[in-house]
């Protein structure tokens, strides 16, 4: 089945330059691209998407992080579409990623690591229609 994820190219990633070889690494992937966009979430934006984080000790960290620069939000289509993308991000933290994945190669940090995934069918839904509407993704073929 063809379904969808959210992802997200985050400031830092964008900041040391790593833009153009994550995209990349989505084409190479086989994701399709149904939508794309440069953004600088501001602060209210980024509690609002993690409003699920709210009252963790990194609350506060992340979403001043999220709202520090350039990011780019992108809605992926491939078969298993969430897991699939997970695979490719690797782990929440670098430290652990294996190797081969989007975290382990340009991640900085716990915190600063480079992509976001979503962890559930539901929630990329949820995620996608938070930064675009239907009207603004490829239309499916
Ligand atoms: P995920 O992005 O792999 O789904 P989550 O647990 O949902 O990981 O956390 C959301 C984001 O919050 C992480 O990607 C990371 O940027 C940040 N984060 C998670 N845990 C910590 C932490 O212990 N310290 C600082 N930042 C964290
Ligand atoms: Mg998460």
């Amino acid at each position: 089945m063809n379904n969808r994820t959210f992802a997200i190219i985050k400031p830092d990633a964008f900041r040391n330059g790593y833009l153009g070889q994550i995209l990349d690494r989505i084409i190479q992937a086989d994701f399709r691209i149904l939508g794309a966009k440069l953004i600088r979430m501001t602060r209210q934006q980024a509690e609002g998407f993690y409003a699920v984080h709210r009252g963790k000790p990194f609350y506060e960290e992340l979403t001043r992080f999220m709202s520090s620069g350039p990011c780019m939000v992108l809605a992926l289509e491939k078969e298993n579409a969430v897991t699939a993308w997970r695979e490719t991000i690797g782990a929440t933290n670098p430290a652990d990623a294996a190797p081969g994945t989007i975290r382990k190669d340009f991640a900085t940090s716990l915190g600063e690591n480079a992509v976001h995934g979503s962890d559930s069918d539901e929630n990329a839904v949820k995620e996608i229609a938070f930064f675009f509407t239907e009207a603004e993704l490829i239309a499916n073929q």
